[in-house]
């Protein structure tokens, strides 16, 4: 009773995963469409094609669930850090915005009319109230963004001269960088695509378009990634019986996303005339810099699932590995999403590259990389966090730990199987966003890959089966425990802090940060925004401006 923010965050965390469940129901179509079996027709009149599936699917897996998952954990796990309450009038407002910004996005999305895809490329165009209400839901994280920083700054008052606690400094930093990215996607939905969905300017220049969707559209990936590394970070060394080895070096990364995240976006482009070679190739090392973070999280987290596997008396160079804690689902969630993450990542090398992205992009390659990462170590992580979120912010106890268990790996095995089937399908030429039932036979080799990629698709439904009944079921039940015995966030402990240390200092003026971060970004995309919109330079060349 003492803590309303928990009510607004457990409404934020199962409208999020209601439209997973929704979104998730359309993946093994899509996967039995590359198996060379079309299903949508059994979905008609409800669901009309392929592609409107294949929107579904990904503006309700990979843009809605994922932000209410930020804005449910990013914002109440560092009001309890810090001992704060949020503002609790805003808090429900961001509710309220994004619940009807889903609202009213759904209505042309089921209704297909606006069957446009999740990056809705012009001059594909869907109705007006897609875009609107998808503005109304992403404006709704702008007040997430206040709420942080509002209980940053009341926190800094009180405390003079102290550093930011880590989990507040994570999502902060999370949170900054997230307002810098959706700048993009905010200009070209309303400047551009809201007056011409409505037919009061004619049309809009696609080049632009995608440039602004980009602008937003990778680093929008760090806006899914970060929480789950907030949760691998802070949550998952004491769930697996150990600390965190580096206060610093968390905050270290966190800061250089906030950094290197926004001016990438072009590496996205590369096939797009209209851009210079030059800007490209910038972007192309800016992109290999916000590999770097990510790197960092791999060394730090695996030193401190070995520090927890000695703890639990893991002996020799592999035993700690044994030692883990495998049976606990709060633990598997965010430990099978890292394992998957390391052949995500790798991909992504390849995808940065210059020449060797000419062999992939728009192949299914790319839907690999992206299950591999977003469907696995985000989902999967925040998979695991329901696990204790739910229980502690109801107070009913998990119901059906097996399940729990069974759909975790369940849910790795597929989704490994999946990424690796589609992978090689793409290095084969297959193309992704593809009706291709009918003709899948044709791509040579293919075939075996294409199987896997079904049957694996087959797992998942399983899979997600298991996952949906534990959370609904624990989340309906009558049983609740006793106030006293509310069962606690596992908040991790550091080894080395950030007393005295000059990283965590120095990470610690936000402000400083945050300008380097806008110069950064005025630097990477100044000159080719400018060129863009008073086509100064439309010619593709080799010259940097
Ligand atoms: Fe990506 C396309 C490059 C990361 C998502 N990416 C996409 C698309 C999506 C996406 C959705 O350069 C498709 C968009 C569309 O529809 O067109 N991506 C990268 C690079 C990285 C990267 C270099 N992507 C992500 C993340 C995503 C995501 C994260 C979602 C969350 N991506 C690209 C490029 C394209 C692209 C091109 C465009 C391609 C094209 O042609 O269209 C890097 O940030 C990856 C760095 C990751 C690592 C891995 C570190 C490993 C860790 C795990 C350690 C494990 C431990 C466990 C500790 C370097 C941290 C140990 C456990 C024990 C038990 C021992």
């Amino acid at each position: 009773a003492g803590y309303p923010e928990k009510k607004v965050t457990l409404y934020m965390l199962m409208l999020g995963f209601f439209a997973l469940l929704l979104g998730t129901f359309f993946g093994p179509l899509q996967a039995l469409n590359y198996g060379g079996i079309d299903a949508y027709p059994l979905l008609k009149p409800l669901v009309q094609s392929y592609y409107q599936g294949l929107t579904l699917h990904g503006v309700l897996n990979a843009i809605i669930f994922t932000q209410l998952f930020a804005q449910a954990l990013l914002v109440y796990l560092p009001a309890r850090e810090l001992r704060m309450r949020p503002n609790m009038t805003l808090a429900w407002i961001s509710w309220w915005m994004a619940f009807i910004g889903l609202g009213i996005a759904a209505i042309p999305l089921l209704g297909n009319a606006a069957t446009v895809l999740y990056t809705f490329y012009p001059p594909l165009k869907g109705h007006w109230a897609f875009y609107v209400g998808a503005a109304i839901f992403v404006l709704s994280s702008y007040v997430s963004i206040y709420l942080v920083l509002d209980l940053w700054r009341r926190w800094k008052r009180a405390n003079p001269g102290k550093i930011t606690p880590l989990v507040t400094y994570l999502s902060l930093t999370h949170w900054l960088m997230w307002f810098l990215a959706s700048l993009g996607l905010v200009v070209e939905v309303a400047v551009f695509l809201i007056p011409w969905s409505l037919g009061l300017i004619e049309g809009v220049d696609p080049l632009l378009s995608r440039t602004l969707f980009w602008y937003t559209g990778h680093p929008i990936v760090y806006f899914w990634l970060l929480p789950a590394y907030v949760v691998a970070y802070t949550i998952l060394p004491k769930v697996a019986g150990g600390k965190l080895i580096s206060d610093p070096l968390a905050r270290l990364a966190f800061l250089l996303f906030l950094l290197f995240s926004v001016p990438v976006g072009f590496h996205h482009q590369f096939a797009d005339p209209g851009i210079s070679s030059g800007w490209k190739f910038f972007h192309t090392v800016l992109t290999l810099m916000v590999a770097v973070p990510s790197l960092m999280t791999a060394f730090t987290l695996a030193a401190s699932l070995e520090n927890a596997g000695r703890a639990r008396g893991g002996k020799g160079l592999l035993g700690w590995i044994r030692a883990l804690p495998w049976g606990n689902p709060v633990f598997l969630g965010p430990t099978l999403g890292l394992i998957s993450f390391i052949p995500g990542g790798a991909g992504g090398f390849v995808n940065a590259s210059f020449p060797l992205n000419q062999v992939i992009h728009n192949t299914t390659w790319i839907v690999g990389h992206f299950h591999l990462q977003v469907a696995t170590m985000v989902t999967m992580s925040a998979m695991g966090a329901a696990f204790f979120l739910i229980p502690h912010l109801t107070r009913k106890p998990l119901v059906g730990i097996g399940y729990a268990r069974a759909s975790q790996w369940l849910w790795f095995i597929g989704m490994n199987l999946m990424g690796f089937a589609l992978h090689w399908m793409g290095y084969l030429g297959v193309p992704r966003r593809a009706h291709i039932s009918e003709v899948a036979s044709q791509y040579q080799g293919a075939a075996p890959f294409m199987a896997l990629n079904a049957i694996s698709g087959v797992i998942l439904f399983v899979a997600a089966g298991f996952f949906f009944y534990v959370i609904f079921a624990t989340a309906l039940q009558n049983r609740r425990l006793p106030e006293a015995q509310t069962p606690e966030i596992p908040f991790t402990e550091v080894v080395s802090g950030p007393e005295g240390n000059r990283v965590a200092q120095l990470t610690d003026r936000v402000g400083f940060w945050f300008a380097v971060a806008v110069i950064l970004i005025v630097v990477a995309y100044g000159l080719p925004l400018i060129q863009m919109f008073t086509s100064l330079n439309p010619v593709p060349g080799m010259r940097l401006w």
